[in-house]
């Protein structure tokens, strides 16, 4: 942990069908799922997106008319830091479980996919980010070790009334070379760790830094309008580009 505040990408996934509690929010504005990570340049390899099922969200008056769902901690930071329409009160529509968001449909910025599902990832931590996490199962290892665990486990998939179109079409997309590590290093540092589950954190905390490190100063995209150049020379110019067209904003904590 740095000292000093983090600053986090807040990606904004469009929910493409109010289902269930969402129902509630029809008519007020587009709805938005509010996902925090430190990678905007790998938004390309998204295969889905992570809730916490026991976690509590909310969904919140966004800035322009539109709704943010996110935690009611990170509502309020980013309350204060102007991205709200009124400074320290955000406006709440309706609470949230986060099994109320398990399934629901949404469009990604630079996603492959025109639709991807939330899915239920069970080490979200509330009191980080958002509480909604993009997956990117080539590059993240937690991502690819839960990916994992709903591909392989028919339970825990029943378990959560995850359906199987909503995860087995989603396959690891390559997105960044990495010298070594080859073109899905997440995947490849799970296999040789031989990690299990996501509940194997040690394991993942060590394949985190392994990637983490290596991707940043060595990878190369390989998708994209920006295919061929190194991650830490777009990085910074993808993620603006994402803000600027509306896609994402900025949060610190
Ligand atoms: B990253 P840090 Cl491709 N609980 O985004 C658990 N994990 C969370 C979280 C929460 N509340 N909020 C965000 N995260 C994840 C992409 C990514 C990320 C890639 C590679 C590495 C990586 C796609 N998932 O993070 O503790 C998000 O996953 C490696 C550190 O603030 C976010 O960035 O350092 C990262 O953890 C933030 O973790």
């Amino acid at each position: 942990e740095g000292v000093g505040p983090q600053e986090y990408t807040l990606i904004k996934m469009r929910v493409l069908e109010l289902k269930g509690k969402l129902a509630g929010l029809e008519g007020q504005g587009p709805v938005f799922l509010m996902a925090a990570t430190l990678r905007p340049e790998t938004m390309y390899g998204q295969t889905n997106c992570w809730a916490l099922p026991d976690g509590d969200y909310a969904a919140f008056r966004g800035l322009n008319g539109e709704v943010y769902i996110m935690t009611d901690r990170s509502a309020l930071n980013l309350s204060y830091q102007d991205r709200m329409p009124v400074t320290g009160k955000p406006e709440k529509l309706m609470d949230l479980k986060g099994t109320d968001l398990l399934g629901l449909p949404v469009k990604s910025p630079r996603t492959h996919h025109e639709r991807i599902y939330v899915l239920p990832l069970l080490t979200i931590l509330t009191n980080k980010g958002t509480g909604i996490v993009t997956s990117v199962p080539s590059d993240a290892p937690d991502d690819y070790a839960a990916l994992m665990d709903l591909v392989n486990k028919p339970k825990l998939r029943e378990k959560y009334g995850i359906l199987d179109e909503w995860v087995l079409p989603y396959k690891v997309i390559p997105i960044i070379d990495i010298p070594g590590f080859g073109t899905a290093a997440a995947e490849k540092v799970c296999l040789d760790m031989k990690i299990q589950s996501q509940n194997d954190t040690k394991k993942l905390a060590e394949a985190k830094q392994l990637v983490y490190l290596k991707g940043f100063t060595d990878g190369v995209l390989i998708v994209g309008e920006y295919a061929g150049k190194k991650v830490n020379e777009v990085k910074t110019v993808i993620k603006n580009e994402m803000i600027a067209a509306g896609d994402a904003i900025l949060y610190s904590e």
